[in-house]
């Protein structure tokens, strides 16, 4: 079995990461890695501590000469900040600096507080922070490199942001929310390509891909909704528009020539190309702050502002990829479990080779 651990706040030393169950021999290529943590950092309308940030992953356990040993693997990424933050989140020590007491409309701030009896919001917001995405990037870009090697291709794009599908648009609608203290979420599709059929199961409610992938995708920050192939659509269309057709040929065995399902039927895959859609709010801090109520005082105050981005629908599609990746490699590990990437990659070609 697959599974990982992220911890770490936003502001703190470090995050990090536990991942185990890759099989061993799987050759880890680190500088790709990083690339997909620089990509995590881009886009129009990121926030100042993208300035700050180079994340980069290191491997403290369970590589050896750039291959991994069937051990659980430790990536740590040092966070830049930390030195302008020491004091101020100390493990131990005196408490400095300003608590905070505003709590966030559309923020973990006032539930976490309440959840966990804590009387400073930064308490909950330091790990409520999407930066902690960064461990989940790594996790991730070290899970497509198994995939990769059994044909499979993961990929994403920004489809829309505000509204807007048009580039040109998207950041002129970014640029006028950042001078009016706004912000603005977006939408963003992510694709596997090369998925045999079979990943996931029907035979159990938790066994089932699509629902294993929406749940890795709402637990991205901020991902309000998921849709598969023609998602929504499906509640409008017959049946006769939906339910994609099968044929068979010599060349390509079983195939659809339309992919409305996005690629899983019965909770599993299908063989098609795996697509779906998420929606991304926008995030929770305005430079123009809406209305909250202090915690300590309960009078109407305005919500606590602080450095964050306008906009990082771009970022999203990225962890996106990222957990859907971490997804497919868990469900393939389960369904062709090896101890060794060897044994992995014989009964992958095998089972490709039965089905034809
Ligand atoms: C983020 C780092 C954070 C934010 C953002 C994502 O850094 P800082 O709080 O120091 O500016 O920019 O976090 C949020 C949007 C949030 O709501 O917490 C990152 O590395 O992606």
């Amino acid at each position: 079995m697959l599974r990982f651990l992220t911890a770490g706040e936003s502001h703190g030393p470090c995050l990090t990461a536990i991942l185990e169950g890759l099989p061993a021999g799987l050759r880890i290529d680190g500088i790709r890695v990083n690339q997909e943590m620089a990509r995590r950092q881009e886009g129009f309308g990121r926030g100042g501590r993208m300035k700050i940030e180079r994340d980069h992953a290191d491997f403290l356990s369970g590589i050896r000469f750039g291959e991994t040993l069937g051990s659980p693997l430790t990536l740590r990424i040092t966070n830049a900040d930390w030195v302008n933050w020491e004091t101020k989140m100390s493990a131990f020590g005196e408490k400095v600096g300003p608590v905070v007491t505003a709590p966030r409309p559309g923020h973990a701030d006032l539930t976490g507080c309440q959840k966990y009896d804590r009387e400073d919001v930064r308490d909950i917001l330091e790990r409520a922070s999407a930066r902690e995405t960064a461990s989940r990037v790594a996790v991730g870009a070290v899970c497509r490199q198994l995939l990769e090697r059994c044909g499979i291709h993961v990929q994403s794009r920004v489809v829309s942001i505000g509204g807007a599908e048009d580039v040109a648009e998207q950041e002129a609608l970014i640029t006028s929310a950042q001078a009016a203290g706004d912000t603005l979420g977006g939408c963003f599709e992510v694709t596997a390509t090369g998925v045999m059929p079979g990943l996931g199961s029907h035979i159990q409610w938790d066994r089932r891909l699509d629902g294993k992938i929406a749940a890795a995708l709402v637990s991205i920050p901020a991902v309000k909704g998921v849709e598969f192939g023609a998602g929504f659509a499906c509640g409008v269309l017959p049946g006769s528009k939906i339910h994609d057709e099968i044929f068979y040929s010599e060349e390509r065995g079983y195939y659809r020539a339309t992919n409305r399902a996005g690629g899983i039927e019965g909770g599993m895959s299908n063989g098609e190309t795996i697509v779906l859609r998420a929606v991304m709010k926008p995030i929770p801090t305005l430079t123009r702050p809406l209305s909250t109520v202090d915690i300590f005082t309960h009078k109407s105050v305005e919500a606590n502002s602080e450095r964050s981005d306008v906009c990082a629908v771009g970022a999203a599609a990225y962890v996106g990829e990222a957990m859907f990746c971490i997804v497919l490699c868990t469900e393939l590990l389960d369904k062709f479990g090896s101890d060794s990437v060897g044994e992995l990659l014989s009964a992958v070609a095998n089972y490709r080779e039965k089905l034809g």
